[in-house]
């Protein structure tokens, strides 16, 4: 199973998408191992987005993930962090395809609702970024059953 985050961004929140988008992981059948609201910080922003630090948005990007606190989720599942990023839909939201979130919700490239991890190594640098061991969650879960097959789980 992978774990992969997931932050509703400052427009999500203050949109009142945080319900509509989990609703849709859940759907999906993820499980929710990890949920909190975290007020980013500047060095935060700096470790998060270091391969954007040289772009000319970079100061707009940190000025608008930390407008507000963002909602952050660890979701768990096989081969999650493709499937999540399929649920978010590609940056530019006016391109997105229709049915993801950006896609539904969102015309922006920079205020688009909804981050998720790009990679393993990025999953695992993010998780230790915004969660302290304990605030994930290790538990069983009987939808699996339903989800999966054997095989899969
Ligand atoms: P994604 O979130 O789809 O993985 P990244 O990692 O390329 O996209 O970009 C991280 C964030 O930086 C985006 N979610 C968006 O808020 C912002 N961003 C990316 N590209 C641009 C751009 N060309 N202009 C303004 N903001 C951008």
């Amino acid at each position: 199973m992978q774990k992969t985050v997931v932050l509703i961004k400052p427009d999500g929140l203050q949109r009142g998408l945080v319900g509509e988008i989990m609703h849709r992981f859940e759907r999906k059948g993820l499980k929710l191992i990890g949920l909190k609201m975290v007020t980013m910080t500047d060095e935060m922003l700096d470790n998060w987005y270091s391969h954007h630090k040289e772009k000319d948005f970079f100061k707009e990007l940190k000025k608008f993930m930390t407008w507000t606190p963002v909602v952050a989720m660890l979701w768990e599942g096989v081969e999650a962090i493709a499937a999540v990023r399929k649920v978010v839909g590609i940056t530019k939201s006016r391109e997105a395809e229709a049915g993801s979130v950006r896609g539904d919700f969102g015309m922006s490239g920079t205020q688009n609702i909804i981050h998720a991890s790009d990679s393993l190594e990025s999953a695992e640098k993010e998780l230790g970024l915004i969660f302290n061991g304990d605030e994930i969650y290790d538990y069983k879960s009987d939808m699996d059953k339903l989800i999966y097959s054997e095989e899969e789980a």
